[in-house]
């Protein structure tokens, strides 16, 4: 299933039940009194932040979700028994939005958020009854329950973001920092989704999240579907630039600056890296430069991402 950060559900929350119309009926209280029940409120639809929820790729396909109704009220008083709550698993990160308007963010684990309330339960007869009125009629149904379209958007806490056009190195140097296993192929856009390792702070007390980015096309307009919303959260941005490829690396930085700008987010600390080049040999346009394939460079880049981070 691919990654998936942006759906779009339908939530309804269940019916209420309705109220009863009855009557005491006894053999030896042949005009017995009202005895109708109320109904019971319908379920409520709810989001749960779950972390083993990896993506909204479960969302796919499933477009509709509504909680149970609330049962009838009964003769004998009964009341109709509430329905159940449905709960859906997010991930933490999940954010609602209503109408393009973002309402519920779910950011930590366990947090829930109610999106579709359950209708009323309705009113049975026996409530109606009066010193007026020994033998009401009246009963009330179930209020209908809350029903809408919602947006679901997924943002990791990416800390550190790479990105660049295509075989720039994006996916070796994701797994030269972190140790990931992402597959390095020596054709363009082998990556079609995002793949993520953990970079440890220095004193390993945290764990920062480091993600390869495939959003950009060869001709540097972002890929549609290409995730680059994921950035959003990152401090830092490693803008990686193949230092053997033949074309002007000016040329090939103002292509991805401006397919890349309106998603780094401001005041993220943006680092260009020439990828396949030892320290030594490091060209002007460059910040860094690293070789994935003999580790030289690695470490000061790390470095420079951990003072990014805050984590030094
Ligand atoms: N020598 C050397 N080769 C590198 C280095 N980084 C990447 N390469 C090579 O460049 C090619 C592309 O590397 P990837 O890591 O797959 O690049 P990418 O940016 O993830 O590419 P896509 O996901 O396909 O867009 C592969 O053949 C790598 O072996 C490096 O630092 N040194
Ligand atoms: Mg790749």
């Amino acid at each position: 299933m691919p990654f998936t950060d942006r759906v779009r559900i339908h939530v309804k929350g269940g019916d209420g039940g309705d109220g009863c119309l009855s009557f005491r009926r006894e053999a030896h209280t042949p005009r017995g009194g009202p005895d109708g029940g109320d109904g019971g409120r319908g379920g409520s639809v709810l989001l749960l932040a779950d972390e083993r929820t990896r993506d909204l790729s479960r969302f796919r396909g499933a477009v509709h979700h509504r909680a149970e109704r609330g049962h009838h009220g009964q003769g004998g008083k009964k009341r109709g028994a509430a329905g159940r709550d449905l709960v859906l698993r997010v991930p933490p990160g999940t954010r609602v939005v209503r109408d393009g308007e973002p309402v519920a963010e779910l950011s930590g684990e366990g947090q829930t958020v109610q999106v579709a309330r359950g209708g009323d339960g309705g009113v049975g007869n026996r409530a109606f009854r009066s010193s007026t009125n020994r033998a009401p009629r009246t009963t009330v149904p179930g209020s209908a329950g809350e029903a809408t379209w919602l947006t679901l958007e997924l943002r990791l806490p990416v800390d550190v973001a790479i990105v660049g056009l295509p075989n720039s190195g994006k996916s070796a140097l994701l797994n030269a920092l972190t140790g990931a296993s992402a597959p390095v192929e020596p054709y363009p856009q082998s990556t079609r989704e995002p793949a993520f390792g953990p970079l440890p702070s220095e004193d390993e007390a945290r764990l920062f999240t480091v993600a390869d980015l495939p959003g950009l096309a060869a001709d540097g307009t972002p890929r549609p579907d290409g995730h680059l919303e994921q950035l959003e959260r990152a401090s830092v941005v490693l803008h990686l630039l193949d230092a053997a490829d033949p074309e002007p690396a000016e040329q090939r930085l103002a292509r991805a600056r401006a397919g890349l700008g309106p998603f780094v987010p401001e005041g993220a600390r943006v680092a260009v890296v020439a990828m396949g080049c030892p320290p030594d040999e490091r060209p002007a346009w460059a910040e860094l430069a690293v070789d994935a394939d003999s580790g030289e460079g690695v470490d000061e880049l790390r470095s420079l991402v951990l003072r990014g981070l805050g984590g030094e």
